[in-house]
């Protein structure tokens, strides 16, 4: 993805629809949804997808417990993805979700495509099966007391006969394609996993669940007693949002021979290392299977923990977005989750950290901006001055760099982390020009105008740097400028800050006394999730 990219398509992993939105979650998206943005604002064409994963064993055991049907369980649940998602302004172009008939009539096409093309087989199958992560584990992949490796949950022995997908036959494909294509995991430690995981021989993939076990999913076109495997299926969302594939077609015109005209492939699937087997191994053999392109890139994030310790319902320490939205803002919960987690390595959520993240928007960004415009209001008659506004032209310039290549990247705390040292900067140079001494000398008033000028004009930059992480506040910061609305990078370097019509108002990064207290309780203590 250049800067100039044409398009993106950018996707986050299909949430299952069988628990509350988490911070993992919010996590993943923020993170496509600040990229998104970042695109769409370099003038690419971009679709940002999300959305359910909602079939298999877990949703219908889930769904069986609350006393819903499964329908009706993800019904109400991709509702609670979608009003999350609007509380944070997440700008996605499509929110899908596996029951929609669209999908099934891919995963359908896909699937018989394979069949088609000799790659799929039946046989009987015997091992060790998890129902949370609805997959066999081998007897070697077992943690203590035969529980799965993942979340320790216990496993059965399970025999039945299957649908196999030759995985088998692309393992040396696979191989040579992440050998000449070294960025297409990031970050590398992830990609050296998966080659670690590939040098052992690769097992064929079990693509079907018999409909006596299991009657939640989509039956296979040429076995209407077998339904798809929950993965299969949920990986070709990306595929069914592409808009490659037209199943009703004539067989040879359903799209697979050429996805030119839609948004396949991805340019960058963005998931946390938890999924990394299944998008960076069995997705693309399923890929060349099907004789389609693989995905461009893959970005594999890290783990969010709490204090040191794994977040799960069952502990009660699972940290609730929303509340941490209802006390700081959408843009205060983006920002500290995208601004502590390095790219690709774990990070833990404390309260105290959540709160130095804030003072550090209300510190340096809030302040910055209500000292610029009260100045501009106060020397000024709330009207920036026209003229030389260059005063820190070169640190604008480093910045605009450092944080370009770092979005470029994928690096997007670091893009964040510049954007906030030019604010920093900025504080400086108010305690160096002193504007207050500046205004109270007759001689020093071109000297007040270049540095009202100069601070109206870094936080026209400031707004369009950060605005892919705080989408709400720097609308709000452009509109206290004078601006219709936030400027794009290269506008933003164009806007000289003269003449601008300041507005004061409230801090952007309100504080009150509450803020401890609200950080703490947002992590959530343990009870059932769909209360909060
Ligand atoms: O795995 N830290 O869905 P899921 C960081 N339906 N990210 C986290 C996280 C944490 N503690 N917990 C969850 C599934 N995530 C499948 C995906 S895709 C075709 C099917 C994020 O609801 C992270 O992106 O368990 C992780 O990969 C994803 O949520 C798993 O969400």
């Amino acid at each position: 993805m250049s800067p100039r990219a044409h398009r993106a398509y950018l996707t986050t992993p299909i949430y299952y629809a069988s628990g509350e939105p988490h911070i993992g979650h919010a996590y993943t998206t923020f993170l496509a949804d600040a990229l998104a943005r970042y695109h769409r604002q370099a003038g690419a064409d971009v679709r940002f997808l999300t959305g359910t994963d909602e079939h298999g064993q877990k949703i219908q055991e889930e769904a069986s417990r609350r006393q819903l049907s499964p329908q009706a369980l993800c019904d109400q649940m991709a509702g609670r993805f979608q009003e999350a998602w609007k509380e944070f302004d997440i700008s996605y172009d499509r929110f899908i979700r596996t029951t929609e008939e669209e999908h099934k009539a891919v995963v359908r096409a896909f699937v018989q495509r394979l069949k088609d093309r000799g790659h799929i087989y039946a046989s009987e199958y015997e091992g060790w099966y998890s129902v949370h992560e609805e997959r066999f584990f081998t007897e070697k992949e077992l943690g203590p007391d035969r529980t799965d490796p993942v979340a320790g949950r216990p496993v059965e022995r399970i025999r039945e006969k299957n649908w196999f997908f030759r995985m088998s036959a692309f393992q040396e494909d696979l191989i040579r394609h992440i050998r000449e294509n070294p960025d297409w995991i990031y970050p590398e430690m992830r990609r050296n996993e998966v080659m670690g995981f590939l040098q052992k021989p690769l097992e064929d993939l079990s693509i079907s669940r018999p409909r006596s076990r299991l009657e939640w999913g989509i039956p296979l076109p040429f076995d209407e007693d077998h339904v798809t495997y929950v993965w299969v299926d949920a990986l070709i969302n990306y595929l069914t949002a592409s808009q490659a594939i037209r199943p009703g077609a004539p067989a040879g015109e359903q799209g697979f021979e050429d996805t030119s005209a839609s948004w396949w492939p991805a340019d960058l699937h963005l998931i946390g290392k938890d999924i990394l087997t299944t998008h960076a191994v069995y997705w693309p053999t399923l890929l060349l299977g099907a004789g389609l392109p693989l995905p461009k890139r893959i970005l594999s994030h890290g783990w969010w923990v709490v204090g040191d310790t794994k977040m799960s319902k069952s502990l009660g320490n699972v940290v609730d977005p929303m509340a941490l939205r209802d006390e700081f803002g959408s843009d205060a919960v983006r920002w500290y989750l995208l601004r502590e987690m390095p790219t690709g390595q774990d990070a833990s959520y404390t309260p105290e950290r959540f709160l130095t993240r804030y003072e550090e928007l209300a510190n340096v960004l809030g302040n910055l901006a209500s000292r610029a415009i009260s100045m501009i209001d106060k020397y000024r008659d709330g009207i920036t001055p026209e003229g030389p506004a260059s005063g820190l032209d070169a640190d604008i310039e480093t910045t605009l760099s450092a944080y370009q290549d770092a979005m470029e990247g994928l690096k997007v705390n670091e893009a964040l982390s510049a954007a906030m040292e030019l604010a920093r900067t900025a504080n400086g140079y108010v305690e160096e020009r002193e504007p207050w001494a500046q205004a109270r000398d007759p001689e020093r008033q071109s000297g007040l105008d270049e540095t009202l000028g100069t601070l109206a004009r870094t936080l026209v930059i400031l707004s369009a740097l950060l605005l892919p992480a705080m989408p709400d506040r720097m609308t709000e910061l452009a509109r206290r400028l004078g601006l219709p609305g936030v400027p794009t990078l290269e506008e933003a370097k164009g806007i000289s800050g003269g003449g601008l019509s300041v507005d004061k108002g409230a801090p952007l990064f309100p504080r009150n006394d509450n803020m401890g207290e609200a950080a703490s309780a947002a992590v959530l203590g343990p009870g059932p999730a769909e209360v909060r």
